[in-house]
């Protein structure tokens, strides 16, 4: 198990599969329809339940870069964060921003919301085709980033679903947050 603290924050690795993890919120790498898909959006709709595609309904899609959040219905989860990745069209159309984005605003939501733990899939990194290791560095960063200070949220956990991304994300966070 791979942990490390800044200040009183908590980033943890997780390898598995984030439907079963009992946080405060799971995000959801979605589409911008927000009606499901296959990956782990489909995983987490088929976990929730139709409930939660019947809340999804509602909000009328989410941009690229955006998130909206939901209940987490049949999940352990207690609400899912659904945000958008950008899909990889080679690197200069705006990509690692839209990336940066997701994370920042699913952890403002977080916050709004009043949540203390949630957990991120690896964005955009699956069927939209972003480099593993650039989106890695990206997600590391700007959760170390934005998680000092005054967020209700006290500890994010990347939940890399194949070891080798595991691995990737051991190595990264090794990197850009040193070692225990
Ligand atoms: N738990 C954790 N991670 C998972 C799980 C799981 N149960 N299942 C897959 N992953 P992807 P994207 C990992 O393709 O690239 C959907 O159809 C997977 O190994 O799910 O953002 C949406 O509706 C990969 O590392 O999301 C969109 O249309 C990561 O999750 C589109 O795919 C993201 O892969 C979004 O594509």
């Amino acid at each position: 198990m791979w942990i490390r603290s800044l200040g009183d924050r908590l980033i943890r690795l997780h390898q598995g599969d984030i439907t079963k993890l009992a946080v405060d919120a799971i995000v959801n790498a979605a589409n911008s329809s927000l009606l499901g898909g296959g990956g782990v959006d489909g995983a987490i709709h088929r976990a929730a339940g139709p409930e939660l595609l019947e809340e999804c309904r509602t909000l009328k899609g989410c941009p690229t870069g955006q998130a909206k959040i939901t209940k987490g219905y049949r999940l352990p989860a207690a609400h899912v964060i659904h945000t958008v990745g950008p899909i990889w069209q080679g690197g200069s159309a705006g990509e690692a921003e839209l990336l940066r984005s997701c994370y920042v605003n699913s952890l403002s939501l977080a916050d709004a919301h009043g949540l203390k733990s949630i957990a991120f899939p690896a964005i955009s990194t699956g069927v939209y085709g972003y480099p593993k290791e650039e989106a890695a560095t990206i997600a590391i960063s700007t959760v170390a980033e934005h998680l000092p200070g005054k967020s209700s949220v006290k500890e994010v956990v990347f939940v890399l679903y194949s070891e080798a991304d595991y691995r990737l994300y051991e190595r990264k966070a090794a990197q850009l947050l040193g070692r225990e």
